[in-house]
């Protein structure tokens, strides 16, 4: 018997799922023809990600897709977030068609289907062929055709089957991290007008993913972005915090939002920017700008603002010292980030539908004598934003669904793996997959479609 009142019932439809990536699942790095990824070199670069790890086995989910989807079907989920690997599609970054690699993501979509999980698949989620990068990457503006070329590619071959679509997993970082002299492949630290031509080039190659996905795929087919906004949360819900926080919201997310869901870059922001602007050519703005079906919101954390009396109207207030803190330091977790992201992409951008593509939590997780692994900071982690889910619901703010990421421990970037995201303990010694207790809770809050 389940004890609720009913109170805190999520709608019939609501979608939960969760999610992973390519190149931190996949594993057969070097199998079937699959080329090289940026993410391969960097972590054959020294110092670059931790312990030296690479994603050359990773869950070996390429050869365990089948036992990983019965895992989920174990564990209730109703639908699987999966990103699509360039490199294995087409392993020089343009030219050849990899048959066998799509033949992969073949065999998965069915499988899927056939276990009754609905296939959310993502065209982009950082593993970039090597081979593009020698020509630039994300700053060559010829990056933007071979990613048409290759969401073309891999489209015709899923789309009569996979009716939801994501261009892009968070922009701001694969440039702002990868390009900005940050802790992710390709490792540069590019002068800000090649960074603004980076964004710009990823925004141009989003909306021409859109229009493919409304070329190719099945007529009931929905596309969108993922991103990872900054979120500023009201320190008191009071409507001096919210207008403040509201204000933080569109100034720090400008760069992105402005261009996508706008069709323009900010006056401001472009004066800001001077020479280093973007170069915009005619008709850009247009594809940057293509309509989308939902949004995709990344949620790991938050930043709580206040009123100020500056021309900005707010102020983002640091961290104090022991301030609670999961697995890595920008972990904090702030649960109800996720009930304001949804709500200020309402409020500012019109954003009708959205799902909470990730969210997530790192912890120190061990198993115990019996081989369980008692995750509590992540059993309360869930609770908590889940019902802040449960609020964007009840407010009407269009929140379709959650993903959590992430189905299993994987390859944590720069962290290698070292940090475990896992509903569910991968022993990478074996590739025997464990659930967590938080799996469990999980599982019964899908089986009831309440806050259990
Ligand atoms: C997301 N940060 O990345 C990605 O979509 C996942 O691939 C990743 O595994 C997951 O979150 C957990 O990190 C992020 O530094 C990486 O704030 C870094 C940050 C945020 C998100």
């Amino acid at each position: 018997m389940t004890v609720n009142i009913g109170k805190d019932r999520f709608p019939e439809g609501f979608v939960w799922g969760s999610a992973t990536a390519s190149f931190q699942v996949e594993g057969a790095a070097w199998t079937d023809g699959r080329g090289e990824s940026i993410w391969d070199r960097f972590c054959r670069t020294p110092g670059k990600v931790a312990a030296g790890h690479t994603g050359d086995i990773a869950c070996d989910h390429y050869h365990l897709w089948k036992q990983d989807i019965s895992l989920m079907k174990d564990l209730g989920m109703q639908a699987y977030r999966f990103s699509t690997a360039w490199p294995r599609v087409i392993p020089g970054g343009r030219g050849p068609v990899n048959k066998a690699g799509l033949d992969f993501y073949d065999r998965l979509v069915d499988g899927l289907l056939e276990a009754g999980i609905v296939p959310f698949t993502t065209l982009f989620h950082w593993d970039l062929p090597q081979a593009l990068q020698d020509e630039g990457g994300w700053v060559n503006r010829n990056i933007v055709e071979a990613f048409g070329v290759y969401a073309e590619q891999v489209v015709k071959r899923l789309g009569d089957r996979v009716k939801h679509w994501m261009t892009h997993n968070e922009i701001p970082c694969f440039i702002g991290l990868g390009y900005g002299n940050g802790p992710h492949a390709p490792g540069l630290d590019v002068s800000r007008k090649d960074l603004n031509r980076a964004y710009h080039n990823a925004f141009l190659s989003h909306g021409l993913a859109v229009r493919i996905v409304r070329e190719f795929a099945r007529k009931d087919a929905e596309v969108g972005l993922v991103n990872n906004p900054l979120i500023p949360v009201p320190l008191a819900e009071t409507p001096a915090h919210l207008d403040a926080a509201r204000k933080a919201f569109i100034r720090i997310g400008a760069n992105l939002n402005e261009p996508i869901f706008k069709g323009a870059y900010a006056p401001w922001w472009l004066e800001e920017q001077g020479a280093d602007a973007p170069d915009i050519r005619d008709g850009d703005m247009e594809i940057i700008s293509s309509p989308t079906d939902f949004l995709g919101i990344n949620v790991y954390s938050g930043v709580f603002v206040e009123p100020s009396e500056d021309p900005a109207g707010y102020r983002v207030l640091p961290f104090p010292k022991g301030y609670p803190n999961l697995a890595l330091p920008w972990l904090k977790p702030v649960p109800q980030a996720l009930y304001w992201c949804c709500r200020y992409y309402r409020e500012a951008y019109g954003i009708r539908k959205s799902y909470i593509t990730e969210a997530g939590c790192a912890c120190e997780d061990e198993r115990d004598e019996s081989g369980r692994i008692i995750d509590l900071a992540r059993v309360q982690w869930l609770r908590d934003h889940v019902r802040e889910a449960h609020r964007a619901v009840r407010d009407g703010l269009g929140l379709a669904g959650f993903f959590q990421w992430s189905l299993l421990d994987n390859f944590e970037w720069a962290e290698g793996y070292l940090k475990r995201f896992g509903m569910v303990y991968v022993d990478y010694g074996t590739q025997e997959r464990i659930p967590k207790e938080s799996a469990y809770l999980y599982k019964e809050i899908i089986r009831t479609g309440m806050i259990v």
